[in-house]
């Protein structure tokens, strides 16, 4: 008799208990319904790219009083900036999440016969200028969930890299760009690794020469996959931070060289292969950072 009335004693129990966790299930429910439908039906983080950019481990300066030193001559850096598009998450489930832009463009381009045609443009392309101190970008909103890393182009591919440049909006990162150049023409396409300043040839130790290594063209578009696992979590904004080191681009380029100081890719294919050479070493997931 003891042993009925104990184990009835320990049903209430379990039944009280159980009707507590209902009740939490139901007020759960209810703050997930009220997220859903101000999202999409998915449960979302808000996710931003944050492209550190760094020379040789100090943040890159574009002051002409900031000399760095590579390959034993002394160089300024004018100008630093990058294209990355089709910038992706990759699950652990093997899926993937790829960022469009929630205002495409639709301009003439050329299609791979050089016909006229008219294109869309949906990817979420970053251009970023880190001689204007542009690093932080807004991607948009990726699924919860577990994550093993990221994939990216550096440069544009495509009918993508095939647009009349003056015909895109000025707000968007493929309109032509009025403080610096960032696109050629339309058979060759954007500038996908902008970087210029001065360097010391004499040897003096004062800068005098001006470089420019512009790298661009499909031959030399890069993709770029970095590991690193990370979880979203519903509701959150994280920044997934990257460390550009644009020492690294220009790691084999020899200053001393007057033939390797002016790159623009189809006019030095053997200065634009050293910068291709060494494009993958030039990026670091470095972690995901909640706001
Ligand atoms: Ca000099």
């Amino acid at each position: 008799m003891t042993s009925i009335f104990s184990r009835t004693g320990v049903a209430g129990v379990h039944r009280s208990r159980l009707l507590v966790a209902l009740f939490a299930l139901t007020l759960g429910g209810g703050v997930l319904a009220g997220c859903d439908s101000s999202a999409n039906g998915d449960s979302t983080a808000m996710v931003n790219i944050d492209l550190d950019a760094v020379f040789d481990g100090t943040p890159v300066s574009t002051d002409a009083a900031t000399v760095y030193t590579i390959g034993g001559r002394n160089i300024t850096l004018s100008n630093a900036r990058i294209y990355l598009s089709e910038i992706t998450l990759l699950k652990s489930d093997g899926s993937e999440v790829t960022f469009l832009n929630e205002n495409p463009v639709t301009v003439p381009a050329k299609d791979p016969s050089d016909n006229d045609v008219s294109h869309t443009v949906a990817d979420q392309i970053v251009l970023a200028k880190h001689d204007a101190g542009e690093g932080l970008f807004a991607l948009g909103e990726a699924e919860a969930g577990s994550y093993t890393g990221i994939r990216y182009k550096v440069g544009i591919d495509g009918l993508n890299n095939r647009v009349d440049a003056t015909q895109v909006p000025a707000s968007h990162p493929l309109a032509k760009q009025t403080d610096t150049n960032n696109h050629w023409s339309w058979n060759s396409g954007y500038i996908f690794l902008r970087m210029d300043g001065t360097v010391d040839t004499d040897g003096d130790g004062t800068t005098e020469s001006n470089w420019e290594t512009h790298i661009g063209t499909g031959n030399f578009l890069n993709e770029i996959q970095l590991n690193h696992s990370f979880d979203l979590n519903e509701g959150d904004e994280v920044d997934l931070h990257v460390i550009i080191d644009y020492a690294q681009f220009i790691a084999d380029i020899d200053f001393s060289n007057a033939g390797e100081l002016l790159c623009h890719t189809m006019d030095n294919l053997p200065v634009a292969q050293k910068v291709d050479a060494q494009m993958a070493n030039a990026f670091m997931f470095h972690g995901v950072h909640t706001h």
